[in-house]
């Protein structure tokens, strides 16, 4: 995690250049428009978009922290992410470059998708997807994941798309807290030149469940499946029999959305809850002004894979409602070769490109040669998004990605906010490595003291958002009191803040510089892990007597997760301490999936406990990093620290 000395000592500076500044779709003028009137600023945003029911209400904050926007029209989403564009003439620009990992590609029109997009609604509504009804999505990176979430959209039902590395009970999870009626899977993905399996993770996540009428399954891997009747259907057969034809219907703009599963501080995961109306507007108005979209001639590329809300809000929705000609690729960054990405750059002449800071620091380590033996001229806009950039990476980004040119964009948001709320507009901000900097034109961002106190820069203190924001989560699904408690409650007395559970350093001329979350909450690669949920993971092996779970410093993913284990007696001898942290780390593989499997486990066999029992993370944090163990007076026990830190030492 970032450290606030090191970025207390960031000097360097860069100012858009004058070309960038001339050419660049946002100004000033959105600032002082916002700063003017700020709902009026909003309505505006909102009517780029097309309505079939003109709005008169722009925010209804009655019953906070429940917001309301446009709440009195009605619009389409998908219709606003595809029949528009072709109306208006665009049906043969491509929305699409669609690269797989083993290297087939299709190109798809916003014509051809909307067609696609308009088949698989009729398809949805024929298996009985009505309004309101919950489908989750279970797939690779492929054309068809995108189609399933718009034709759910259009019908105005509610996706819950589970990220693909997910395990059969992660997956399981989520579909029973959501009630879905369908999954939409497919045989197989490619990963790492292999195909992984989904249908039968599926499969076993589905073993009892009831909420389940149908599978629909797309063909990508071509791996052998298991199929049960009359549940299974094959995705072409259920396209290839439905209409062509299928018109758009307005949908009130707090219709939801989707849900998407993060984690919390607790061991289940919430869904947050998004909206169409106020969704769409800040997802569409921040993907414009923040990557400076020229929809005619920039090539765009997030590499967020959809099952995060990166692929939400910057692949699928802003994108596609900007009209946006866009890559997907479905691997990794490193199969079958060390310089994919830089090749597909170079193969599709990408001119921004979003990615995270652990990608950078992956490539970093690599060396600059791989991406120096690629043509990557055609960049002239890079973003950064899920973690703190450090200084050095964003340097490094920009000279050798950027060839010393380009903006880069430090996007600060959550899955909470749904879109980007702290970001440099890149035709006007200057520019300091390592600070998200300011506020997007319409948000409102305080830095508060654990008292409510507004922190005076130089500063640090907790992250807030004062005024409600369109894109706002409107809940957590099925957990309305969750909501409440987890973000509002904390400064309700101030009148309704957001606390974000992010700390943040305020400078002089009032730019943000984000600390990493002040919860236990992990970032890992740019994703959220919760500390409890793979502490649970591991107490639900029954050889486990305790488990503590603690992010650490990793040169490359951000935060590494580090577990700390006791084993129960009965077992103690069944295994060495290297074959047990082999077994959970595969545990937790199986558990949750292979994104939080821990760097390490140490096997202990004492934790360190305050007296009140909590577990002291704080002290195996700085274990695990290898610093001085600071201060343990508050310890029921003193002296295990001392234990465990000699044992680590003795097994180093
Ligand atoms: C979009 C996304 C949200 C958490 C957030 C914060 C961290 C995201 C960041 C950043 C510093 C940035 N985070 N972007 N920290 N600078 N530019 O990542 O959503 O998966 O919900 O994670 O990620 O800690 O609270 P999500």
């Amino acid at each position: 995690m970032t450290s606030i000395d090191s970025l207390l000592t960031e000097t360097r500076r860069f100012a858009p250049s004058p070309e960038f500044a001339a050419g660049a779709v946002a100004g000033r003028e959105l600032s002082e428009r916002a700063a003017a009137d700020r709902l009026a600023y909003w309505a505006d945003r909102a009517r780029e978009l097309h309505w079939h029911t003109p709005f008169q209400s722009v925010l209804d904050w009655s019953n906070p922290p429940f917001a309301k926007w446009f709440a009195d029209g009605k619009l389409n989403v998908a219709y606003n992410c595809l029949d528009r564009h072709v109306l208006a003439g665009d049906g043969d620009r491509i929305a699409i470059h669609w690269e797989g990992e083993p290297g087939d590609s299709r190109s798809l029109s916003y014509a051809e998708l909307t067609t696609q997009v308009k088949r698989a609604a009729n398809a949805l509504a024929a298996l009985g997807i009505r309004q309101g009804d919950r489908v989750a999505i279970y797939l690779p990176v492929v054309p068809e994941a995108v189609v399933a979430m718009l034709a759910v959209a259009r019908l105005g039902a509610i996706h819950s798309v589970v990220f693909g590395g997910f395990s059969a009970e992660s997956l399981r999870a989520r579909v029973e807290d959501a009630d879905a009626k369908l999954v939409i899977t497919a045989d197989g993905g490619y990963r790492k030149g292999k195909v992984f399996p989904l249908k039968a993770t599926v499969d076993a996540a589905l073993e009892g469940t009831t909420s389940v009428q149908h599978v629909l399954v797309v063909k990508r891997g071509g791996n052998e499946v298991a199929w049960t009747e009359g549940r299974d259907i094959w995705w072409d057969d259920a396209l290839e029999a439905a209409d062509l034809d299928h018109e758009a219907q307005g949908f009130e703009a707090e219709n939801p959305l989707f849900i998407l599963y993060t984690s919390g501080t607790t061991g289940k995961p919430k869904g947050i809850l998004h909206s169409s109306g106020g969704y769409l507007t800040q997802a569409a108005a921040t993907h414009h002004d923040v990557f400076d979209l020229h929809p005619e001639t920039d090539v765009y590329w997030c590499t967020a894979d959809i099952g995060w809300v990166t692929g939400h809000s910057y692949v699928v929705y802003g994108p596609l409602a900007n009209g946006a000609t866009q890559l997907l690729y479905e691997g990794t960054p490193d199969t079958p070769h060390p310089g994919r990405w830089w090749e597909l750059i170079e193969k599709y002449g990408v001119t921004i490109l979003y990615t995270a800071p652990t990608a950078i620091r992956s490539f970093m380590k690599l060396g600059r040669q791989i991406p120096q033996g690629f043509d990557l001229s055609s960049l002239r806009l890079l973003g950064s998004v899920g973690e703190p950039i450090n200084p050095e990476a964003w340097i490094w980004y920009r000279e050798v990605i950027g060839a010393g040119t380009t903006p880069i964009v430090d996007t600060w948001w959550q899955t909470e906010t749904g879109a980007i709320m702290i970001s440099a507009l890149p035709g006007i901000t200057t520019l300091k490595p390592g600070s998200a900097q300011v506020p997007i034109p319409g948000v409102k961002i305080d830095i508060l003291t654990d008292d409510g106190a507004r922190v005076d820069p130089p500063n640090g203190g907790l992250l807030t958002v004062r005024e409600p924001w369109p894109s706002m989560a409107r809940g957590i699904w099925g957990d309305p009191d969750r909501f409440v408690e987890t973000y509002w409650e904390k400064f309700r007395d101030l009148g309704w803040r957001y606390f974000a559970g992010d700390g943040a350093h305020v400078d002089e001329d009032g730019d943000i510089w984000l600390l990493g979350r002040i919860d236990d909450v992990m970032n890992v690669s740019g994703h959220r892990l919760s500390t409890t949920e793979i502490e649970s993971a591991l107490v639900g092996n029954p050889m486990v007597a305790e488990a503590a779970v603690v992010g650490a410093a990793d040169e490359t993913t951000g935060q590494a997760v580090v577990a700390f284990v006791i084993v129960k007696q009965s077992h103690r001898a069944e295994h060495s301490d290297e074959e047990f942290s082999e077994l959970l780390r595969a545990h937790v593989t199986t558990a949750i999936g292979a994104i939080a499997r821990p760097r390490q486990v140490f096997i202990v066999t004492e934790l360190p406990k305050t007296r009140s029992g909590k577990i002291m993370r704080r002290l195996l944090r700085d274990v695990a990093e290898g610093r001085a163990i600071g201060d343990t007076t508050t310890l029921a026990d003193t002296s295990v620290m001392q234990v465990i830190s000699d044992k680590l030492a003795a097994g180093a």
